[in-house]
């Protein structure tokens, strides 16, 4: 069995997550599942990023200490990602005593190596993105990355040898074309990484919230927060698990945390002469008004009022289909009800609600035979959605969602064009098989997707037992049984105002 690891960020636990965060997670969440659909042994890992000056200071703002704030937060995200129906395999928090551990037997090691010196960082710290700023790209004392005030630290500090690997970067990723995605942001990380890269300081001695090593120094929060996607399969604790899982197949960040993923990591990796991650992919943001959502600027959509209101599948089915993953998306409220009344309201919820009440009026709810159906284009229409899973993994979901949604479409339409309540019985009988075959498949592929949604088609449909076997590795026309009594129940997705 091929094996699939993929990763998230970990996300800051200063503040409440956002649709932002959910964003990552339920990109991450679809190709897991879709992975395992297709009969892979899948590590989704994700989790929060606990230490560093921006925590310590909105904790202390809140007259907390820095883990009561990071115990709370951390038990909002896996709140929602439960929420959000979230299928991770592991939840990783960087206070763990295992990621602690496991970040101080890295610094060793690569200072065994070679790789590390003790001299002194004198420059500006942007708080805001936990980055050292480079005087040359100052703008007025403010971060070019965040526009916030960048503050100024002189310190000692253990440097990592980031200028060595330069040379092996650039050909890393000039022999790697997928490594880098998307691939229009190749050009960016290499022309960084010509500009020259210079060593970079890995700890912190004036902020005390961090790993602590010797001589009272705390990790930088960025390399102790990178090392997650190797604590998280037990690198140098479990041979087993990490030799079964490494290295990540993908590892999904947003556009704002490139260099640390695209450069920082994978040097990291090469001092530990470790293989490198098949594919970083770097999607865009949510922004409100052309601005990313931050909730510093006021300007965060909560998730759970999403949730609450429209469901989770909603929410899930609005983030990936509404914009091309890897461009930036602008959220409203209306755009959202647009989407969620035409797609999921219409297109499928009536498919749906029509077809049972349909098959309860005139079939005594029960599926009907297929015989007699002399209709082909349906079926071959719906026996295409497997080429779905190539959209997916090109991490191309909304091509993916308007292929399944062609399938909605040409349903309705064919219910329309056939008007089986103005057949007879015997004919009308294999339009309502075949429309109910159709909902089916669309629930099958819908399962990385909207997998609340796939149930609930499936128990309507009578089938909730055997659906949760079937999966992408067969996918056939005619496992609905005739004379399974279906469960006709309200609208799945009502129509709101
Ligand atoms: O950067 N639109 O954490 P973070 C889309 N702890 N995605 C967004 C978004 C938006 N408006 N806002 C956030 C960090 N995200 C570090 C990462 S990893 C070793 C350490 C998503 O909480 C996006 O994926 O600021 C971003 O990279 C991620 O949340 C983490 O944001």
């Amino acid at each position: 069995m091929s094996k699939f690891y993929i990763t998230t960020p970990l996300y800051y636990v200063n503040d409440s997550p956002h649709i932002g965060h959910a964003y990552t997670e339920v990109a991450a969440d679809v190709l897991a599942r879709s992975e395992r659909l297709l009969g892979k042994d899948v590590f989704f890992l994700t989790g929060t990023d606990e230490h560093g000056q921006k925590i310590a200071a909105a904790s202390s703002s809140l007259n907390l200490s820095p883990k009561e704030l990071a115990d709370r937060t951390a038990a909002r995200f896996q709140k929602l990602w439960e929420k959000l129906n979230i299928s991770y395999d592991r939840f990783l928090r960087t206070t763990e005593a295992s990621h602690e551990k496991l970040v101080r037997e890295v610094f060793d090691k690569i200072h065994q190596k070679g790789d590390l010196y003790l001299g002194t960082y004198k420059g500006s710290y942007c708080i805001s993105c936990e980055s050292y700023v480079p005087s040359s790209q100052l703008k007025e004392n403010l971060c070019p990355d965040c526009g916030r005030k960048a503050s100024f630290l002189e310190e000692p500090a253990y440097f990592f040898r980031l200028s060595k690997y330069q040379e092996f970067l650039l050909s890393y990723i000039r022999e790697n074309p997928d490594f880098i995605g998307p691939k229009f942001r190749e050009k960016e990380v290499t022309n960084f990484i010509r500009g020259g890269l210079t060593d970079l300081s890995i700890t912190r001695a004036g902020c005390q919230w961090g790993i602590l090593i010797k001589e009272n120094f705390s990790i930088y929060v960025w390399f102790d927060a990178l090392l997650n996607y190797l604590s998280g399969i037990n690198y140098l604790s479990d041979a087993k698990l990490f030799e079964r899982y490494w290295p990540p197949d993908v590892q999904f960040i947003g556009k704002d945390i490139i260099r640390f993923h695209d450069v920082i990591w994978p040097a990291i990796l090469f001092s530990l002469s470790l293989p490198l991650p098949g594919r970083i992919f770097a999607h865009g943001w949510w922004v409100i008004g052309g601005e990313k959502i931050s909730k510093s600027k006021g300007t965060v959509v909560s998730p759970e009022e999403i949730i609450s209101e429209f469901g989770a599948d909603s929410l899930r089915y609005f983030l990936l289909r509404e914009v091309p993953f890897g461009l930036d998306g602008e959220y409203s409220s209306p755009v959202f009800l647009k989407r969620y009344n035409s797609d999921l309201a219409n297109d499928l919820g009536n498919l749906l609600h029509r077809s049972l009440s349909l098959l309860e009026t005139s079939f005594e709810g029960k599926i009907p035979s297929s015989c007699g159906s002399s209709d082909e284009k349906l079926k071959e229409k719906s026996l295409s959605l497997p080429g779905i899973i190539k959209s997916i993994e090109a991490l191309k979901y909304n091509e993916a969602l308007i292929k399944i949604w062609e399938i909605v479409g040409a349903a309705n339409k064919y219910l329309d064009e056939k008007s089986p309540w103005r057949l007879s019985q015997k004919e009308a009988g294999p339009v309502l098989y075949n429309v109910g075959e159709t909902l089916r498949l669309v629930a099958l592929f819908l399962k990385p997707f909207l997998p609340e949604t796939s149930k609930k088609i499936a128990q309507r449909l009578g089938i909730a037992g055997e659906f949760e076997e079937q999966n992408f590795r067969e996918v056939k026309w005619g496992l609905l049984p005739p004379g399974r009594r279906i469960k006709k129940g309200e609208p799945i997705f009502p129509r709101k105002k």
